[in-house]
């Protein structure tokens, strides 16, 4: 743990990162004065579209899973991009590659979803080793994307514990241009890493497949910078804006109580 990273401010943080996903992850942030990621796991392009812009105005992140929209087309990015452009949010998809370096590069830029020419952030596995890395690289920093490692997982049982989370950090800092932080339940290393959390729900709890709950203001005080929730906003239907801005609000609370109060700039 870090205490100094764990308590300064997204603003002092931004001087930290040099790669521009990165920067403009936090330079979103602080915009919207959110660090809300909605996770939209729907299956067609009309539900996952209208959950997007009805969340819209609460978030910095929409996270995807390109690979379950049933009619996916390039028209779903497009209408995507749109509304990343009219609600200011960066878009990750999260596609958790976990292949060799020469297949992860065909995976990324290519086939039918073309990952790598929308989506700012993506993650990877570091089961393969660092030539997963490389590889997502070779396409990626080009482009200005950023990659997370999976260093733990939410779910019950997660082999990602331990040494593997030791040896994800361990890689990290071997690419630290295009590595920009971790999948992870709290932080991780003494630097400055993006710490995006997910099994985030008001309430706490689980599902009957091994999904793990903290709330907002846990995993924050654990050192999330980005809380990542979906069944928790768009489990309602109808209510997802609503809720959306309920968790949005919990986020930055939890994020001021962490630095220490905050200013009215900062609220
Ligand atoms: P939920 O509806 O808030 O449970 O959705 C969580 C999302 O985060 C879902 O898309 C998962 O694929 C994703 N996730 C996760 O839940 N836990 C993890 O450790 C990782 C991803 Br990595």
């Amino acid at each position: 743990m870090s205490p100094q990273v764990q308590t300064q401010t997204y603003d002092v943080r931004l001087s930290n990162h040099t790669n521009p996903a990165a920067r403009a992850l936090l330079e979103c942030i602080l915009r919207k004065r959110s660090n809300l990621c909605v996770s939209v796991d729907l299956s067609t392009s009309a539900e996952l579209l209208e959950v997007v812009d009805a969340v819209g105005p609460s978030v910095c992140l929409i996270k995807t899973h390109m690979d379950i929209v049933e009619d996916f087309d390039q028209s779903v990015i497009d209408r995507l991009r749109v509304l990343s452009e009219k609600h200011d949010f960066l878009i990750f998809e999260d596609r958790k590659f976990a292949d060799i370096g020469n297949t992860v590069v065909l995976q990324y830029s290519k086939g039918v979803h073309k990952i790598a020419s929308w989506a700012q952030l993506t993650n990877a596995h570091v089961v393969p080793g660092s030539g997963i890395i490389t590889g997502l690289a070779s396409v990626g920093l080009p482009l200005g994307r950023g990659l997370l490692l999976l260093a733990e997982m939410s779910s019950a049982g997660t082999l990602a514990q331990g040494a593997y989370t030791d040896a994800a950090l361990a890689m990290a800092r071997e690419h630290r241009d295009f590595v920009v932080g971790f999948i992870a339940q709290r932080r991780l290393g003494d630097e400055d890493w993006l710490i995006l959390t997910p099994g985030v729900q008001l309430g706490s709890g689980g599902d009957s497949m091994g999904q793990q709950y903290n709330t907002p203001r846990e995993v924050v005080r654990r050192g999330a910078d980005v809380i990542i929730v979906g069944r928790g906003v768009y489990g309602k239907r109808g209510e997802a804006g609503k809720e959306a801005e309920r968790y949005r609000k919990e986020g930055w609370e939890a994020y001021l109580a962490r630095v220490g109060g905050g200013t009215s700039r900062l609220l």
